[in-house]
């Protein structure tokens, strides 16, 4: 598909980066495999914009896929960041910033009785995990098709031709053993779940979904499977832990439990508690907690795991997100969901603007969409002429169609103007488009 509008310095740097990096990212999604056309290099944010290396600004519906809820560059955490850099960026010791961030996230979420700061959503995940199989001496994970964890080797896994057979390597080199336990269902299944644990009872060590998933684009839970999951979790011994590092501290001031009051027994946090910096989390019930190292004989560990100038930044956007910031995101993407299906309705597309709380993304279709079978069978085709469309308008979506879209406090009556603005020739390019 040939685009009107290039991108010559970022083409530039693009391909430099192909040089050395493989796919010349750091992370596949930025490669636009999925739509096409050459990646933008960022290099500055401000509010809801961003300006690529070719001087092109853009409103921003990513958000860094997630942290920058306050928008960029907020002057609040630029300062706190700029404070705490300037007394130094990592000790290697305890330091007051990770215990402040840590008290933060236990006052917000009641579940989350201990804490332990990590730098990466994957890093959290994996540490919870080994925790649950630590805590239960069980080996065997539940996880959901579509739900997605960061690339942990025992969440790579694809599912295997039976509800209760092992999972299958969803990338090479990840090897059988550690898929192999690994048992993956279809999303908002409860009887799948709870055919698994007749099918291994006493087996499976805990079941972890995401809270209220975004990784196949927007797929809620329906009404009881979150807390369906924590009661058959309970009635078997297994743990139940909710991956909040998308939704924690986005779709509310306590995450996707501050809507559906469901208690995990781990939950994990990532992106918006790092107010753009690397910093993560797991937690939840003490007597789990209490068994990782070195109060406990499950280790787990990391250099820069509660880092003086990422506590720093995390705290400082914590602090700012008030119920009236909530407000704000929660209006903004309300307004925003109502332009989108506007916009497809008058074109003519078949659509569905699929919503958790500010979290939303949009389906080619109008069949219901409960899991990543039913989101795969859209016309995707129709997202990658709209994603060109609104990139060459100056509006910057998620590469994918599986992804959500993200918006912030910072995103004005001017921003969604342009968006307002660039929807009608995109939602006709989608609709003209062919596959
Ligand atoms: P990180 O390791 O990327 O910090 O977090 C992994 C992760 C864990 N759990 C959930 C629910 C997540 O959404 C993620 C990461 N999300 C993707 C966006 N789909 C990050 C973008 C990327 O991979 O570059």
């Amino acid at each position: 598909m040939a685009y009107s509008y290039e991108a010559p310095v970022s083409q530039t740097l693009f391909d430099r980066a192909s040089l050395v990096t493989p796919g010349g990212v750091n992370s596949p999604v930025r490669a636009f495999r999925a739509v096409g056309g050459t990646p933008r290099f960022m290099v500055s944010g401000t509010g809801p914009y961003l300006t690529d290396a070719d001087g092109r600004e853009y409103v921003d519906l990513v958000c860094s896929w997630g942290p920058m809820i306050l928008g960029h560059a907020h002057p609040e955490v630029v300062a706190a960041v700029q404070d705490a850099v300037a007394r130094g960026t990592s000790f290697g010791t305890p330091g007051e910033g990770e215990v402040a961030l840590a008290e933060e996230i236990v006052a917000r979420i009641e579940p989350v009785e201990q804490v332990r700061l990590v730098s990466s959503g994957t890093e959290a995940t994996m540490s919870a995990i080994r925790l649950a199989r630590g805590f239960t001496g069980r080996a065997k994970v539940v996880k959901f098709a579509g739900c997605y964890h960061g690339h942990v080797d025992a969440l790579l896994a694809a599912a295997g031709s039976g509800v209760a057979t092992f999972g299958l390597p969803d990338t090479p080199g990840v090897t059988g053993a550690q898929a192999g336990d690994t048992i993956v269902l279809p999303y908002n299944d409860l009887e799948a779940v709870r055919a698994a644990f007749a099918a291994q009872p006493g087996e499976i060590a805990c079941v972890i979904t995401e809270a209220s998933p975004g990784n196949m684009g927007v797929v809620p839970p329906q009404d009881g499977f979150n807390a369906g999951l924590k009661e058959i979790c309970a009635a078997e011994g297994a743990l139940y832990i909710s991956d909040e590092v998308m939704t924690g501290f986005r779709t509310s001031k306590a995450g996707w439990y501050g809507i559906d009051g469901v208690r995990p027994d781990l939950m994990t946090f990532g992106k918006v508690m790092g107010g753009g910096f690397p910093a993560a989390a797991f937690g939840g019930r003490a007597d789990v907690m209490g068994h990782l190292a070195p109060a406990g004989p499950v280790y787990q560990a990391g250099t820069l795991s509660g880092n003086p100038v990422a506590t720093a930044a995390g705290l400082a956007q914590l602090r700012l997100l008030d119920d009236a910031a909530y407000a704000k995101v929660d209006a903004v993407s309300a307004e925003l969901r109502s332009l989108v299906g506007e916009a497809f309705g008058k074109a003519g597309v078949a659509h569905t603007v699929s919503a958790a709380s500010n979290m939303f993304s949009v389906f080619f279709t109008e069949e219901p969409v409960r899991n990543y079978e039913d989101a795969k069978k859209q016309e995707a085709f129709r997202f990658t002429a709209f994603f060109h469309s609104m990139l060459e308008q100056g509006v910057y979506l998620p590469p994918s169609a599986f992804e959500s879209w993200f918006v912030s406090t910072a995103h004005d009556a001017r921003a969604l103007e342009r968006i307002a603005a660039a929807l009608p020739a995109a939602a006709r390019a989608a609709s003209e488009a062919t596959s």
